[in-house]
């Protein structure tokens, strides 16, 4: 894409394929006047009345045929989507018209657009930045209502606006600094130091409290994955189902019902959370039943969070010690299900201590569903890693972003470090020039090689 000429007049179907009731052929460039003249007749031009829908109909310049009855609109440069002319024709949604539109358009010289071509335009006409063409992708991408509105954020240019005010932060640490090298006589005097140590340490906490957000981020944009492992009749299927709403999997009161993994999406919180129930864990002559286990533990070591499941009206069993051992070092959840039977909560803690479980069990009743919002409590706060507020907080989503600011933080941390350390004030300046270009790279405005064919082939044809 980066040998896209500017001179070119792009077109395509903006909207989705298929039939609908109403489909969209978006140009921009240059010729879009000429070519719309051709191919639109309306009482009036489309350039009398731009930003107003005009109803005309649109014509095949060679047989002179009317093949739609539409509205078109023209966008005059350079307060349009994409920075340059653009003429929208509203067609009516059927394949076959949309794409003798467009192949019209392209024998009157326009050419195809490649994927976020027009999203590129726009970003290199400076109408957006990075951030916000990201936005505009994971907007159209979205499958929940909550990734909708994180996306929406960004498109607003959230995440620009947040870093603003640590940029210009960190300019006027890089003009004190530049002051000092510049005028010898200026040589900063301990106070000053100091001041400038203390004023780093603050920018790189905002900035990490923003990094800190990536974890959350990242698991709203992908889905978590959550296994519900135990041993066999502890009420797996039936949490499994209660979390759902409704009857998915198989329940009955036989130890060993469940013999395959089954994975259904729930949405907590606007996370997607991809349920994945199991077969019991125990040891068996049953060759189908031993293949369910096998596949147990395939789920367990994919799991993002392992969701244990046991039965309050029981003891612990040895089974359920050994897969304590096995997933310490994993995300671990667990369930006491059948609290609405008689139940020892003191021993539950006590497994808990044991095993060092960093959250206490939740108490919970697939019968009854008492506990099941605690348990999606946990389950968000187990992804966010505490502390984020999934509805005011401005989330990471983009590992670019995460990297970008991971780096931005080790840069500054390194500056910090030099300065307390006494260096002279060109070491700390390097890397707060470099901690300058990482935020820029987040939003566009410092370019590596190769970065925007990579972002904006991410694209839909037509954004
Ligand atoms: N009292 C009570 N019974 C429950 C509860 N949850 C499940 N049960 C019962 O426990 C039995 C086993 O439930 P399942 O959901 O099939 O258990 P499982 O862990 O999936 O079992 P396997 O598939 O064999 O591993 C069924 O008879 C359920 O009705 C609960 O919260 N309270
Ligand atoms: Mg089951």
């Amino acid at each position: 894409m980066s040998n896209t000429s500017f001179q070119d007049t792009i077109v395509a179907i903006s909207s989705p394929p298929g039939r609908g009731a109403v489909g969209m052929v978006r140009l921009s460039g240059p010729a879009v006047l000429p070519i719309s003249e051709r191919l639109f007749q309306a009482a009036r031009p489309l350039q009398a009345t731009p930003f107003r829908m005009v109803h005309g109909n649109l014509v095949d310049p060679e047989t002179n045929h009317v093949f739609d009855d539409v509205l078109g609109v023209f966008f005059p440069t350079p307060r349009s989507f994409t920075g340059e002319d653009v003429v929208e024709f509203h067609c009516h949604g059927a394949p076959i018209v949309l794409q003798q539109a467009v192949q019209c358009a392209l024998r009157l010289g326009a050419r195809p657009a490649t994927p976020g071509e027009f999203t590129m335009r726009a970003f290199l006409n400076q109408r957006i930045n990075l951030t916000q063409a990201e936005g505009i992708r994971d907007l159209i991408n979205a499958q929940t209502t909550y990734q909708a509105q994180l996306a929406v954020r960004q498109t607003q240019g959230a995440l620009s606006k947040r870093l603003q005010p640590a940029k210009e932060a960190l300019l006027s640490l890089i003009v004190h600094l530049e002051s000092a090298v510049e005028f010898v006589d200026e040589n900063l005097d301990t106070h000053s130091r100091s001041r400038l140590i203390g004023d780093l340490a603050r920018l790189e906490s905002d900035l990490q409290q923003l990094v800190d957000t990536w974890r959350a981020g990242h698991f709203v944009r992908e889905g978590v994955n959550l296994a519900i492992i135990g041993r066999p009749n502890v009420g797996k299927s039936s949490l499994f189902n209660a979390l759902l709403d409704s009857e998915r999997a198989i329940v009955t009161h036989l130890p060993g019902t469940t013999r395959d993994t089954l994975t259904e999406t729930v949405t907590i919180s606007g996370l997607p959370v991809h349920l994945v129930d199991t077969a019991g864990i125990r040891a068996t002559t049953d060759l189908v039943e031993q293949i369910g286990v096998e596949r147990t533990y395939t789920a367990l070591a994919d799991a993002d969070i392992v969701l244990v499941v046991l039965n309050a009206a029981e003891a612990i069993h040895p089974d359920e010690t050994a897969l304590f051992e096995l997933i310490r070092e994993r995300n671990v959840l667990v369930a006491v299900n059948k609290c609405d039977l008689p139940h020892r909560v003191a021993l539950f803690q006590e497994l808990a201590d044991k095993h060092n479980l960093r959250i206490p069990p939740v108490f919970v009743s697939a019968r009854t569903r008492v506990g099941l919002n605690q348990l999606r409590q946990e389950i968000w706060d187990c992804c966010s890693g505490h502390g984020v507020d999934c509805q005011s907080d401005l989330l990471i989503t983009d590992a670019r972003h995460a990297e970008s600011l991971n780096e931005t933080v080790e840069a500054l941390q390194i500056a910090r470090q030099a300065l307390e350390e006494g260096y002279s004030e060109e070491v700390p300046l390097a890397s707060l020039h470099q901690a300058l270009g990482c935020l820029g790279i987040i939003t566009g405005e410092v370019t590596i090689e190769g970065i925007f064919d990579r972002i904006f082939s991410t694209f839909c044809i037509g954004k």
